[in-house]
């Protein structure tokens, strides 16, 4: 039988994961907001590898970066990003 990670009580923090390229400042914004809730978050630069490209655009269905995904929830980009915050539902990923 395979191992699980699980244990029962203990939570699960959601992976965060920000498609995102250089000099972005969209994705500084994004990534600036998880900071300052100290979310940690996988970036993944689609700008140094052309793949990622292509699964970023295959699971958002948008070409701008960045995309956020919280586990397997598409966010967004980073104006979505800032209205899920103000509309209080981001931290309800975290809780
Ligand atoms: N409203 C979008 C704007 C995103 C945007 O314009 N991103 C720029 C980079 S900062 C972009 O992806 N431009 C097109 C491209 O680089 O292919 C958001 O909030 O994420």
């Amino acid at each position: 039988m395979a191992s699980s990670q699980f244990t029962p009580g203990e939570k699960m923090s959601p992976t965060v994961l920000i498609y995102s390229s250089a000099t972005c400042p969209y994705c500084e914004r994004a990534k600036m907001l998880f900071k300052k809730k100290n979310i940690s978050y996988t970036e993944i630069r689609i700008d140094l590898d052309p793949e990622k490209r292509i699964e970023m655009q295959n699971k958002a269905h948008r070409q701008t970066v960045p995309q956020i995904f919280i586990n397997d929830h598409h966010i967004g980009g980073c104006d979505d990003l800032y209205a899920l915050n103000a509309a209080g539902q981001l931290d309800k990923f975290f809780e």
